[in-house]
């Protein structure tokens, strides 16, 4: 071997800004200032990032704008801090009107339960965080290498075991941000601190990749637990929250034709009493930090640190961070990753009314003044709101006078309808995609509604209207609506192609297998009509769709496939 192969990589260019940036501030304020460019410089856009900013062009008119030799159509995307997501109602009404002056003027709820801003010119940037800040929002550590927003099941109220996970998932939330006061000097015009401050839980380059964290209560795994790169799974005993069964090293983000990256399970470590969650929290955290790949960020999650090194040796590492064994894990059950839709009352005598919205997208058009309503509910409403992990909205800490009140404006703009759809509708999820995702390589968003029709035609024929079965729609591979764990899942290829994948268990404990790398929306159905058909007349007795597939359609023998690799040759095993 010769001595240059031995030599270690060297880290990559990320790692490097990172380190000089003087703990996230780099040249982003000189950037923002600079009004000869609506952009900024990649090195500004890597940084930003961590205050929850990215810099995007329209890609409706890219190629326009460069035929006529302009600049691209830049305009900021920024992703609001909210663990667990719960806003207030005059939050809500801040984050409603600064859409309106500074933004796109939609409002996009998030897999991860929080809002995203679209279509902010750089002018605004500030306008938008200084106006977040005054109703006590930020976007700090939202994106970037750090850990992210934290998720949790959206409704507290529900009971106290609810109540203490939510408290738990914010405890861990703030335990975890990043020191630096970066944000605060950049766009709140703080003062500049003069010696610079301490990262204590991350040091000077943070971590090596975005690292996830979600809380779940069986038997709902609405957060997707097994897709986060750590995970709580609240284990109850005797009607007591006993504590937790953690889970580390899931992650879905892929890249078509590149087999050494793949969504990936979580695994299931151990046991924690509820006290614990920091202490090991911490010790996952700071593993990742020390031991994750800075060399590769296609191979920088926790998911590969953990595949390359093994549960063993992570889990050792963890305990000898901790000071304390994790205990073997104990027994839980999901059954569903569904939201709970309509009205439900709460253990505290309040009710929440949890709310469909297609893909998360808040906007008013004709007939569906959905921004409207929920404007008039805020200016109402004296509980919360609550994002939830589906794209979908939760009215909650409803008392049961103002009932009547909120249904009255759902009814008034024509929305109580909502929650009537097909069960394939209420359980769909899309990315955003175009035109604002930089790596889209076809529609999401835009194409659900379209995709969604052409199934539910198949599925009233074959009697299945109300059967809740889970189809998830991404851009590109990169999995921001967990398409791998969609009992249907496509992942964009081309402009009209996508990767089909079939299989997934509905409530999110297996990914599904790639069926046909590159196949169009109609081709699709075609493919998938016989499918549903057998499903409707052979399925066992509460069988689910992807359990179905998995059982009766798909190979034994598969394991999952990455694009390019052996695709399962579904019409030969369907028999048509
Ligand atoms: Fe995501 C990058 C949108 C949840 C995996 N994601 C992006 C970017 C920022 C594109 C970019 O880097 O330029 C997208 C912005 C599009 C736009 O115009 O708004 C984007 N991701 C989203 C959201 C908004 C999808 C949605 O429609 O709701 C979700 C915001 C979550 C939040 O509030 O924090 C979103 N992204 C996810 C999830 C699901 C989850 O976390 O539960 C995943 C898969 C889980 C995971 O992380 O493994 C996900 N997003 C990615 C990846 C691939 C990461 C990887 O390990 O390979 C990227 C690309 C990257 O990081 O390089 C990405
Ligand atoms: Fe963009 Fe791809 Fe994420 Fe969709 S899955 S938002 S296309 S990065």
């Amino acid at each position: 071997m010769s001595s240059e192969s031995q030599a270690p990589k060297p880290p990559n260019a990320n790692e490097i800004l990172k380190e000089a940036s003087h703990h996230l501030r780099g040249s982003i304020a000189q950037d923002l200032a600079d009004t000869s460019t609506g952009g900024i410089s990649e090195a500004s856009n890597q940084l930003s990032k961590f205050h929850g900013l990215y810099i995007q062009d329209d890609r409706d008119q890219r190629n326009i704008l460069k035929k006529e030799g302009k600049e691209k159509a830049f305009a900021f995307m920024l992703r609001v801090r909210l663990p667990g997501g719960a806003a207030t109602p005059h939050q809500w009404l801040v984050l409603d009107r600064l859409a309106d002056e500074v933004a796109s003027p939609s409002l996009r709820l998030t897999t991860r339960q929080t809002f995203q801003f679209h279509g902010v010119l750089k002018g605004n940037v500030k306008k938008l965080v200084q106006g977040m800040h005054q109703a006590l929002l930020d976007s700090i550590a939202a994106c970037g290498d750090v850990n992210r927003n934290v998720m949790a099941p959206p409704n507290p109220e529900r009971n106290a075991i609810v109540q203490q996970v939510y408290d738990h998932a914010r405890a861990w939330s703030e335990f975890a941000l990043p020191k630096t006061r970066a944000y605060h000097e950049i766009y709140l015009d703080e003062e500049l601190v003069a010696g610079g401050e301490d990262e204590p839980l991350y040091g000077p380059t943070y971590l090596p990749r975005k690292f996830k964290t979600g809380f779940a209560v069986p038997p709902s795994n609405d957060i997707d637990v097994f897709s986060q790169d750590l995970g709580f799974i609240a284990i109850i005993e005797g009607g007591k929250l006993a504590g937790y069964n953690v889970t580390v090293g899931g992650g879905l983000g892929m890249s078509h034709g590149n087999a050494e990256t793949f969504p990936r399970l979580a695994d299931v470590l151990g046991f924690i009493p509820p006290d614990k969650v920091n202490a090991v929290g911490e010790a996952v955290l700071t593993t990742q930090r020390d031991f994750g790949d800075r060399t590769n960020r296609k191979h920088a999650r926790l998911k590969y640190t953990i595949e390359d090194r093994g549960i063993s040796w992570f889990k050792a590492e963890v305990e000898k961070r901790t000071g304390f064994a994790l205990a073997e894990a104990r027994p839980y059950h999901f059954t569903t990753i569904e939201d709970p839709h309509g009205w439900q009352e709460c253990a505290d005598g309040t009710w929440f009314y949890g709310l469909h919205i297609l893909s998360g997208r808040i906007k008013d058009i004709p007939g569906w003044p959905m921004k409207t309503a929920l404007r008039e509910i805020a200016a109402i409403h004296t509980g919360d709101f609550r994002l939830t992990p589906s794209q979908n909205l939760s009215i909650s800490g409803v008392t049961p006078e103002q009932k009547p009140v909120i249904e009255g404006l759902l009814a008034k703009h024509g929305l109580t309808g909502e929650n009537n759809r097909s069960g394939l509708r209420l359980n769909a999820l899309s990315c955003v995609a175009l035109p604002t995702c930089g790596l889209a390589l076809a529609e999401s968003e835009r194409i659900l509604p379209d995709i969604l029709e052409k199934f539910e035609t198949v599925l009233d024929a074959a009697g299945l209207r109300d059967d809740a079965i889970s189809l998830r729609v991404t851009g590109c591979p990169n999995g921001c609506a967990r398409p791998y764990l969609a009992e249907i899942g496509f992942v964009g290829r081309a402009p009209g192609k996508y990767a089909l994948y079939l299989g997934a268990s509905y409530n999110g404990t297996r990914l599904n297998r790639l069926v046909t790398p590159s196949i169009t929306i109609n081709d699709a159905v075609t493919l998938l009509e016989p499918v549903i058909k057998r499903y409707a007349v052979e399925r066992a007795e509460g069988e689910g769709f992807g359990d179905f597939c998995d059982r009766v359609i798909l190979p034994k023998d598969a394991t999952f496939h990455s694009v390019g690799t052996d695709p399962l040759t579904l019409p030969a095993a369907v028999g048509v």
